[in-house]
This record gives C-alpha cells, structure tokens and sequence, in this order.
C-alpha cells in the first residue's frame, strides 16, 4: 500500500467525504478534498424557519435498513428517533412509496374525499410499477415513462371506468395529472415525458420506511468529517480543470488547475461534481476533453430540477393525521405534468404539500414540491413573489381567503453554481451502460498510460441508487477501495519505486 499517494477529491458533499474517510483509514495520508464553498455537505444542507430545523436539500433516508449505508451510520452516531430502529420500521416495504395519508383540495376551494380518488390513484401507481419492469431489454412500447402512462390510462379507463359518471371520471384524470407532477418531483425531472422507460426500473429501492434527522441531515455531515484528518478541506477552493494523462511529468500524472490559477499535481483525482455541473461544464473541466462515449452518457442522463417551498402557519388548516396534501386542479383531465405558460402559471406545478412531523416538533409547517422549468423560474422571483403566489394558491383551494403563511423558505438548486440542478435520473434512451460509462476511470482500461488518473463518484455515479445519499456514500466508497485494492495489488517494490 502506498501511503504516499498523493490523491485529490474534487468536492465535499457526502461522496467525497465517504470517499477521503475510507483513504484515510486505509493508511493514505496525502488525501485532500477541494470544495468550491464555503461548507461540506453539498446537496445535504440544513437550513431554519423561524425556530425549526427544514432541510433545504436531502429529507429523508430513502429505506433505512441494514442494507443502508446511511442509516447504519446515523445509528452508529446516535442521530435518529428510536422509531426508526425498530425492526418493524426497517422491515417495511413500500417500494419507494410510502403510505402517506392525504388530504386533497380541489381548485373550486374543495376538500375531496381521497377514497373518491381511489380507482384513479390505484391506476397510476400500478403504471408506475408496471413503467419499472422494462429493464432496457429493448422493445419497450413508449420511449418515456411519460408516453406509456398516458397511453396506457386512455386504454385502461375506456374500459374499466366505462360506467363512471363524466364528472368522476374527469377527477380521476386531474388526480393523474397531480400524481405526475408530484412524480416529476420524485425524479427531479421536467416532465416524465423526459425519463427513459427502459431504464426506469435501473433505481432499485431498500426496505425501509423513509426516515428523517430529528436534528438535521448535515448532523451527519458533522460526524463524518469530525473523523477527517484536519486541514484535509480546502475550501472555496473551486477547481477550474482537470489536466489528465500529463506528457512532460509521467510521476505525477494529473494536475488540478484551480479557478485562482493555483496548480496542484496528483496521483490520482476524484471528481464528485454533481451531474448538473458536468453538463455544463466539461468541456473545460477535462483536457484533454472526456472521451466521447463517456461524454454522450453525461448527456443521455437526465438531470432536473425540485425544490422545495417551506410554508409556516399559525395554525393546520389540514387534518391532525395528514401527511400529504395533493392539489387538483379541476381543468387538467388531459394528464399533464407540464404547464403552458410557465412565467404566468408555474405555480400550478406544485403538486402540493408534505407535513413536516411531529407537530409537536415543528409546529405547523408544509413543504410545497415543485419540479421542472416551472420551479427554475420559481428560482427567479423574489421572496415576496413566492409568498404572494402560494398564499394565493391555498387560500383558492381551501376556500379560505384568510389564511395567511408566518414564513416561507424555498430552496433554489438550478441557481445554485455549484450544483445546476437537484439529482440525476435515466434520460430517454439511457441504459445500464451509461452508468457504467459514468463510473468507469480515465484512461480507459487498456490505455499504456499511467490507470486511475481520474475516478468518478457522486449519485449520478451509482448504477442503481442513482439520485439518493446513500447512492452517493457507495459511489464514494467504491472508488476509494478502486485505488485500495490497485495498490494492494502492486508489490511493494513497485509501489515504492513509483513514489519516491
Ligand atoms: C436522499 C432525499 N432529496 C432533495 C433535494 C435535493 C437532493 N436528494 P454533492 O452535490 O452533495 O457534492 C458535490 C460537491 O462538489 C458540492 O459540495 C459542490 O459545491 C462541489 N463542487 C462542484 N463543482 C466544484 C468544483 N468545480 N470545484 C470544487 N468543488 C466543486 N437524497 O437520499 N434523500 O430525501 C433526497 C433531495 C431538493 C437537491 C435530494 C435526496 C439527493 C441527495 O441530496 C444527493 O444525491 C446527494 O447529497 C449527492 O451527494 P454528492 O456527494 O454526490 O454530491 C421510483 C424512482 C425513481 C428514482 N428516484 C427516486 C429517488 C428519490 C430521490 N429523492 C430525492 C428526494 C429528496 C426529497
């Protein structure tokens, strides 16, 4: 093993610091981190409202089970409510889709029966299982998640609900079109008309009943960075470019260029970059530049944008037992997830609402989801402008013109530089080997020159955990033990003679 290595993470959200833990503890001791920011965490960033603790960017362990390097984690640490150890918690399956219990309002100022609801909601999330079970075997019927659920709910209702008065079959539909969105928010993309049917099902899922940090995510980040070296960080340290495969200075083969011009060289680069940021900007960030087939899956994947609106209230206008407030709007039965006029009409993308819990925890506060382009304009109002907009929006579908918000917070990842985006999902056409082309290192294997120069980790980097923390920690993991295991491989003569 060779101590000296003198190895450089780009990045210091979660897969970075999974990946620097595991080089330190191996022995490296020339591991440092670059981060543009002023902080660690990246899309793992804890915010207040008032005197509440509101995730701005990751909310929950998706599945928190053994399984789950995340929650193995928080558990060691202590950081989560006894609720979430139980063995019934972890047991649970629900295939990405917690049972929430809803409330639904409608645009005429309604509250809906969700029971009303049902043969529609039931519809949806059986394609939605069914949009899961291609596995890029080719021949799928619609290129897009989107195009087969639309399809297949024409067919489906023109037979199974052929008997259904007009005006409950048209609810059916504005109900699909608000799972849609909400959907839309589940993969961080614009439309599902943009997500690939055949590699849908790529995302695997872990038992587990979603879980959240009573005290904050970054609660995580703390612990795991306290265990870091110090003085491994820099930060506000962006780096501008990655000069791999270097000709004149074989020993060190990769020197990262800093945007101050600051040149440091290494044996080997980690880049943890978020895909949003690859897609901007790899052209500049590689010399020479990525090679091509790699950089046609930085394309095919998709990565998109959801935010979050934090909304106070003095008191619930919703049930005690509520989880998830769904809004119909009453002239969408034509199963939409995109708006027509996104600078007039965005707010309609917002799908609606998750109850922050418990209540005696939070006091009484939703968090709006809001996906796609709608959500990017979003960005661009001013905090007056979304207030007003969301005010206006529950008071129509509660029938209450005198509710009024105490705070609200949203977050803003596509302005963020850094980031461009919230997380990554398999664009149309995309298939296992794009991921597979998105981990794999520079020079590609069977290159004569000096292996592992540049690694790859981050979510968009795991082959089946894409989008999710715990997707990121293993795609950080994986690397570290890439290099682990290349020099454990080299005899130590060898290993020696190359460092010194
Ligand atoms: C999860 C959840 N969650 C909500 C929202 C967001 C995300 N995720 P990082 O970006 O963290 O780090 C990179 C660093 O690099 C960063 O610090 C940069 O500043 C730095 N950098 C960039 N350029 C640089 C340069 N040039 N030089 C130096 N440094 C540079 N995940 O598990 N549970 O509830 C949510 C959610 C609003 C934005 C989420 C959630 C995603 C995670 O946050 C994210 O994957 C990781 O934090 C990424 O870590 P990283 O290290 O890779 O990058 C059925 C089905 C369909 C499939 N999808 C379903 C999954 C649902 C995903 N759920 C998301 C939901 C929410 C609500």
């Amino acid at each position: 093993m060779s101590a000296n290595a003198n190895i450089v993470i780009i990045g210091c959200g979660i897969s970075g610091i999974a990946a620097a833990r595991r080089l330190t503890e191996a022995g490296f001791q020339r591991v440092r981190v670059l981060e543009a920011t002023a902080r660690g965490g990246g899309r793992i960033k804890t915010g207040r409202l008032g005197d509440n603790i509101v995730e701005i960017g990751a909310n929950w362990i998706h599945g928190p089970s053994e399984g789950n390097p995340v929650f193995c984690l928080a558990r060691q640490y202590g950081l989560l409510d006894p609720e979430a150890l139980t063995p019934e918690n972890q047991a649970m399956d629900v295939g990405g889709h917690p049972p929430w219990v809803p409330n639904v309002f409608s645009s005429s100022g309604r509250k809906l029966n969700a029971e009303d609801l049902h043969p529609g909601l039931e519809m949806f999330f059986e394609l939605m299982h069914e949009s899961s079970e291609f596995h890029s075997q080719g021949g799928e019927p619609f290129a897009s998640v989107g195009g087969f659920v639309r399809s297949e709910v024409k067919q489906r209702a023109a037979e199974m609900w052929k008997d259904m008065d007009a005006n409950t079959r048209s609810l059916q539909l504005c109900a699909i079109s608000s799972m849609l969105k909400a959907e839309c928010c589940v993969n961080g993309t614009h439309s599902l008309d943009e997500v690939g049917l055949g590699a849908f099902g790529l995302y695997k899922t872990l038992p587990g009943l979603d879980c959240t940090f009573p005290g904050g995510y970054e609660g995580l980040i703390k612990k795991l960075m306290s265990e870091l070296p110090s003085g491994s960080v820099a930060y506000n340290w962006p780096v501008r470019c990655v000069h791999w495969n270097n000709t004149e200075k074989r020993e060190t083969p990769v020197t990262v260029e800093c945007d101050d011009g600051e040149k440091i060289t290494a044996d080997h680069v980690i880049v943890t970059v978020p895909l949003g940021y690859l897609k901007k900007h790899h052209s500049t960030l590689f010399h020479p530049p990525l090679p091509l087939h790699k950089l046609h899956s930085v394309q095919r994947l998709g990565f998109g944008t959801n935010n979050k609106i934090f909304v106070e209230f003095d008191s619930a206008w919703w049930d005690a037992d509520c989880e998830v407030i769904y809004l119909l709007w009453e002239d969408e039965d034509a199963m939409v997830d995109q708006v027509p006029d996104v600078q007039r009409s965005w707010i309609k993308k917002l799908f609606g609402f998750t109850v922050l819990k418990p209540t005696e925890r939070y006091g009484h506060v939703l968090c709006g989801w809001i996906a796609g382009h709608e959500s990017e304009h979003m960005e661009t109002l001013s905090e007056q402008d979304v207030t007003h907009a969301v005010t206006q929006l529950i008071r129509r579908f509660t029938g209450n013109p005198t509710i009024t918000p105490r705070r609200v917070l949203r977050s803003q990842w596509f302005h963020d530089p850094w980031t461009c985006g919230s997380y990554s999902y398999p664009g149309k056409g995309c298939s296992v080997q794009d991921l597979e082309n998105m981990m794999e290192p520079l020079p590609a294997e069977g290159s004569q020159s000096q292996p592992l120069q540049v690694l790859f980790a981050g979510e968009a980097t795991h082959p089946c955990y894409y989008s999710t923390v715990h997707g990121a920690v293993l795609s950080g993991w994986r690397e570290a033990d890439r290099l682990i295991s290349h020099y454990s491989s080299i005899s130590p003569s060898q290993s020696a003679k190359s460092k010194l």
